[in-house]
């Protein structure tokens, strides 16, 4: 399937997504119970997050076996029935490789752990004593990215969590084995894969200290990461699926070549730099409130470098790693139906294949989590103990979190307003929000002017109007601090949109000459003009043509 540009894709989060065997946790029947709803909604392509496998400590991106399924999401002939229901629906499954790490209960670990030197060159082993790890370099989830193994005498490197062992890619032999997964899982069926922080696989040489950061400038979009991914599309022949590489810390100009055609990588990435606009100094740790001055000058940047050298975005707000965007970005109380409908229309009319994570397509927000016991992420509990040494006291963490954790984003799809929103019949995993009794699929696929709806029509829209996944993009207004402004044109074609990211309203003069405008899609359902200029109102958002 090499055509991507005019598909949306869903990601779904599997262990918060629906329970069909009353254990309070998500499982692959529960999605094939949902197929209908997300054939209505019309999206093309569901991103299953891992379900493999795994002692799930981190939800299932620490893998120990590539080829099975977990039994917390049930059997190899449940995956068989969603792949051909899904199938039935015109929907597409994309599966999610997690290859830079395996989990240190994969046997191939054991096996390194055992002495094995075969198996231990699978992985990044270095000599070293107890007491000075091979490098400065800090995991992402907080500590030391090297861990030490006394029986061997020698640290392993794990950018994630100590129980994350990094793959060594260098190896061929790894390589081959991480083939033969991605051959497996075609074979299934599958569409399309992503590939989980791809442009960390590549090592340097040479390992040492970073006296300027954290060690990811050393690992990042590494030597040979091009080189090893055009290898793995190649020897696969997954060059016709629909690929996205999640890309951390990455830049333009790899992202570029990461995602043209001619260079035969992936069909497109994942960055995150329009994510970080509201940490200071750079720190997800640290709150500040959103640049988004910063955020239009970001979101223009990657659009216009990667049209102008044939790259192609995945663009996105939402993924099971980030907060909910509709409290990160809109307003979750007064304006949150303008604010979340805005959010939504400022992706999806940009250029490159819209992601929306599930509950998005809803409003979902926030949790707005009040104790520690109710965090599960290994990464955000990581970080409450760092800020607590830090002299952080336990409310100004709990503050932090419920900003920053990524389990704002793992909460329980709310299905409706029955006990544990419809997503079981059982305690979940991890708490739902109260406001799942209003905020929910079933009191919103009826409503015509629901967040759903808009969806829908956003949707619709990206395959009625081939400008939206084929025109070129040029932005409009660049220096106004609260609009976000852009123009999609081709041929006789064009588009302009405009989104208002604030409350105040805001007054945009409107080129002169007597065209007159109609709307194509808004969320304060008429445009409001008056001498020759455009009106928005708080959160609005209002796609235009002339007429
Ligand atoms: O995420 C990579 C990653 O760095 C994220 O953890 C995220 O960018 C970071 O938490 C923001 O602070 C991928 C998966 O999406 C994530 O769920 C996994 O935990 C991680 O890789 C390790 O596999």
């Amino acid at each position: 399937m090499t055509e991507f540009k005019d598909k949306v894709i869903y990601q779904i989060y599997m262990k918060s997504f629906r329970d069909s065997d009353h254990d309070g946790f998500g499982d692959l029947k529960g999605v094939t119970e949902k197929l209908d709803y997300l054939q209505e909604l019309g999206v093309d392509i569901l991103w299953l997050t891992p379900f493999f496998s795994s002692p799930q400590n981190d939800n299932g991106y620490d893998i120990s076996d590539y080829y099975s399924i977990d039994p917390l999401f049930g059997t190899m002939q449940d995956l068989e029935e969603l792949i051909r229901e899904a199938e039935q629906r015109g929907l597409s499954l994309m599966f999610d490789m997690v290859f830079n790490h395996t989990s240190t209960e994969h046997e191939w670990f054991r096996k390194a752990v055992s002495g094995d030197p075969e198996y231990m060159d699978y992985y990044i082993f270095k000599d070293g004593d107890p007491d000075t790890p091979p490098t400065n370099w800090i995991s992402k989830f907080g500590g030391p990215a090297w861990e030490y193994l006394p029986n061997l005498g020698k640290w392993y490197l794990h950018l994630f969590d100590k129980t994350q062992a990094d793959l060594n890619w260098n190896n061929p032999k790894v390589r081959e084995e991480l083939k033969q997964v991605v051959r497996f899982w075609k074979e299934k069926g599958i569409k399309g894969f992503r590939f989980d922080v791809v442009n960390l696989i590549s090592k340097p040489e040479v390992f040492q200290d970073d006296m300027k950061g954290d060690g990811r400038r050393f690992y990042t979009d590494g030597p040979h990461v091009h080189e090893f991914l055009k290898e793995l599309v190649r020897d696969t022949k997954i060059e016709d699926m629909v690929t996205v590489g999640e890309m951390s810390s990455t830049d333009i100009k790899n992202c570029i070549r990461y995602s043209r055609p001619e260079e035969k990588e992936l069909s497109m990435c994942f960055n995150f730099h329009h994510l970080k606009i509201d940490y200071k100094s750079g720190d997800k740790w640290e709150l500040m409130d959103p640049d988004r001055l910063e955020l239009k000058r970001l979101l223009e940047d990657w659009q216009l470098n990667m049209q102008e050298q044939n790259g192609w975005n995945a663009v996105f707000w939402c993924n099971h790693d980030q907060p909910r965007i509709v409290s990160r970005l809109g307003d979750d109380k007064r304006y949150w139906k303008e604010s979340a409908k805005m959010l939504a229309a400022c992706i999806h009319l940009l250029r490159g294949t819209p992601y929306i994570y599930q509950g998005e397509e809803i409003g979902m927000t926030n949790p707005g989590f009040m104790e520690i016991g109710q965090y599960r992420d290994v990464e955000s509990l990581n970080y409450y103990r760092i800020m607590r040494e830090q002299g952080k006291t336990e409310q100004e963490a709990l503050e932090v979190l419920r900003a920053r954790s990524r389990d704002n984003g793992r909460t329980p799809m709310q299905w409706s307003s029955d006990k544990f929103a419809g997503f079981s019949d059982k305690e979940p995993w991890i708490s739902i929000p109260d406001n799942y009794q209003t905020i929910n699929a079933k009191a919103q696929r009826r409503d015509p002017d629901s967040v759903y709806a808009f969806y829908q029509k956003l949707i619709r829209l990206r395959k009625e109007r081939s400008v939206i996944a084929d025109g070129q993009i040029e932005f409009l207004f660049r220096e106004h601090p609260d609009v976000m402004a852009y123009r999609r044109f081709h041929d006789q074609e064009e588009i302009l949109a405009f989104h208002n990211l604030t409350k105040k309203e805001v007054v945009l003069p409107l080129e002169s000459g007597a065209k007159e405008y109609r709307l194509v899609l808004g969320n304060y359902g008429e445009l409001l003009t008056g001498q020759g200029a455009l009106i928005l109102r708080p959160y609005e958002t209002a796609a235009i043509e002339a007429y």
